[in-house]
Order: structure tokens, then C-alpha cells, then sequence
């Protein structure tokens, strides 16, 4: 069913504490835990509890909670200090929803990335 956990899915097991991550933030709606590959200083993401498999998913089923995950990417940057600033170098941030195995998503559970403390390129590779 939409939303339940999926026995094979890694960051189930994650939001169910059966494989260790370095978690940075938790609500009752999501969790949002340090990337084990990251690509910036900051690469955190930001996962809902409930299973979805990518973030349109996500979204067309509980708004409500994928407005969570973008409220918490936001709480994230603001604990990291990567919000935009006219004085730090690397300020701002990018918030990515990798859609789809050819948009290079590998994880099939909707995950905001929220990646800053450097510049970043735009277009992105
Ligand atoms: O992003 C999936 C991301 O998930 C990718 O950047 C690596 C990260 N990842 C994979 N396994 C783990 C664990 N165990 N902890 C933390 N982060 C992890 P995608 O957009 O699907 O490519």
C-alpha cells in the first residue's frame, strides 16, 4: 500500500533503525541523516517516514508531507549555515529530488538532497 514500509528498501531500514545513519534531524514526519557519498561539505538528506518512491509520488499522495521535507531541507541549511548571505563564500543552497534511474536516482525512496558549503555549478552535470 501507498506509504508503508518496504522490507527492501534501504532508508525503510534507515527511518526503521536497522541500518545506522548519521542523523541530523527527526520529526514525527521525516528524518534527515548526513549522505554516505557526499558531494559537498553539507550533502544531507531529508526522507519521509512513509514510502513513496519518488518525490512526485510523494507529493500527488501527501502534500502535506512533502511540504514537510521542504520545510525541513530548509531547517537543515539554516543549522548547516549555508543560507544565502552577501558575505560567505558557498552561501545558498541547492535542495535536488533525483527522479527516475536515468536522472541518476538509485535509492527508489523520495529523498530531498540538500547540498551546499562550496559553489555550485549551474548546469548541473
Ligand atoms: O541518492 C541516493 C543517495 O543515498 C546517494 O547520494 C548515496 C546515499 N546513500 C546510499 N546509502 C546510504 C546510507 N546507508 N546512508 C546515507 N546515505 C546513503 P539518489 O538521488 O537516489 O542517487
Amino acid at each position: 500500500m501507498a506509504g508503508e514500509p518496504q522490507a527492501d528498501c534501504l532508508f525503510c531500514k534507515i527511518v526503521a533503525g536497522d541500518v545506522p545513519a548519521t542523523v541530523v534531524r527527526e520529526s514525527q514526519t521525516i528524518v534527515a541523516f548526513r549522505d554516505i557519498n557526499p558531494q559537498a561539505p553539507t550533502h544531507i538528506l531529508v526522507i519521509p517516514k512513509a514510502h513513496y518512491v519518488d518525490a512526485a509520488s510523494l507529493a500527488a499522495a501527501e502534500p502535506h508531507l512533502a511540504a514537510d521535507v521542504l520545510a525541513e531541507a530548509g531547517a537543515v541549511a539554516e543549522e548547516e549555515n549555508i543560507v544565502p548571505s552577501e558575505t560567505g563564500p558557498g552561501s545558498g543552497y541547492r535542495i535536488v529530488f533525483n527522479t527516475g534511474a536515468g536522472a541518476g536516482q538509485t535509492v527508489f525512496h523520495a529523498h530531498a538532497h540538500v547540498l551546499g558549503g562550496r559553489g555550485l555549478n549551474w548546469p548541473p552535470g
